[in-house]
């Protein structure tokens, strides 16, 4: 008894040790639509075995600026859910939200909101949307939009008043569903005749054990075809690996920024800024951005922030600093507040 008891406890903590150390895989229950994937589970599917490689920065930089906000936020792909909303998804997740769920468990996800040119499936006007639920909740319902002619997703926010409901099914326990690999699977034929170019599906999955509620935005382009991933023909190379000059430096390191607004909604906005070396290579840049109206910056990518109240002073990346004399790299930045131009300086070393 005593030998037998004196054995378990260490079994017991290193159990525990185990647990805590093996957190690779996504946390076990939800689930996503995975075809055509979710912004998050495309990320998570694309990126997941090498996420700090920095050409996602290129060549996939939607997913990267995703990446640097929250990595947990592919980790747990599945997880992008609200509970207890009652089937009032519009009254509780606001335009501009709708690709996180309404800022999902606190903010996890609010990088699936970013416009920008999101990795785009290509997908035929009919198809079927797959939806994997590893936990095996069941639907009370599925509802599946797709947005409106015209939307342009890579320069637009989404909102409601952009989707179209075109496809749903009923009450379908999981028994009802096909097996899949881990929990169960279920594919939803979608018709959208005469769409072409690029649009995003929403899904809403709402789950059957209780309350809870999935949002779900997929990337599409009708007709197009599938760039293969990553791109390996005709790579463009990134300012960012341009190796400085080895000619001697003249005059001294400068910089100049060029602000370039990319997209704006009710509340926020997103820009890209152009960081250009002067006549030496610089190995490293800073960039300060003031907004006189009050906004503020709220997320970086490629770089980091500090931020004061509207004044946010941007550093290059541990991968982005060094730029040859006349060359250029650039980061990203989602603001909140009304949209400005602020004022810029750029300082270089
Ligand atoms: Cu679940």
């Amino acid at each position: 008894m005593r030998i037998a008891r004196l054995l378990v406890a260490p079994l017991i903590a290193l159990a525990a040790i185990i647990i805590v150390v093996l957190p690779t895989s996504p946390a076990s229950a939800h689930g996503s639509v995975i075809n055509p994937a979710s912004r998050n589970y495309g990320c998570w599917e694309r990126w997941g075995s090498r996420f700090q490689d920095p050409t996602m920065a290129t060549q996939d930089p939607m997913c990267w600026q995703a990446w640097q906000a929250n990595p947990n936020a592919m980790w747990n792909w599945n997880g992008l859910y609200r509970e207890n909303l009652a089937g009032n998804h519009q009254a509780n997740i606001p335009d501009g939200q709708l690709c996180s769920g309404g800022h999902a468990e606190g903010g996890r996800y609010n990088s699936m909101d970013t416009v920008g040119n999101w990795q785009a499936k290509s997908v035929s006007t009919s198809f079927s949307l797959r939806l994997q639920d590893q936990a095996s909740h069941g639907a009370d319902y599925i509802r599946v939009y797709v947005t409106r002619s015209g939307y342009d997703p890579t320069t637009q926010p989404l909102r409601w008043s952009d989707l179209t409901l075109v496809s749903q099914i009923g009450y379908t326990p999981a028994s009802q569903w096909q097996p899949a690999s881990q929990g169960v699977q279920i594919d939803i034929p979608v018709s959208v005749p005469g769409r072409s170019g690029r649009a995003m599906f929403y899904t809403i999955w709402q789950a059957s054990h209780m309350d809870q509620s999935y949002y779900f935005c997929s990337d599409v382009n009708f007709g197009g075809s599938n760039p293969t991933n990553p791109p390996t023909s005709n790579p463009t190379t990134p300012p960012t690996t341009t190796p400085p000059t080895t000619t001697p430096p003249s005059g001294s390191a400068s910089c100049t920024a060029a602000y370039t607004q990319v997209g704006a909604w009710t509340g926020g906005f997103q820009a890209d800024v152009r960081v250009t070396a002067g006549s030496r290579a610089i190995t490293s840049w800073t960039v300060t951005l003031t907004y006189a109206n009050g906004a503020q910056v709220s997320q970086v990518w490629n770089g980091t922030a500090t931020t004061s109240g509207s004044t946010a002073t941007v550093r290059n990346a541990g991968y982005n600093g060094a730029v040859a004399a006349g060359a250029s790299t650039t980061f990203g930045l989602l603001g909140s507040g009304a949209a400005a131009t602020p004022t810029v300086t750029c300082a270089a070393t």
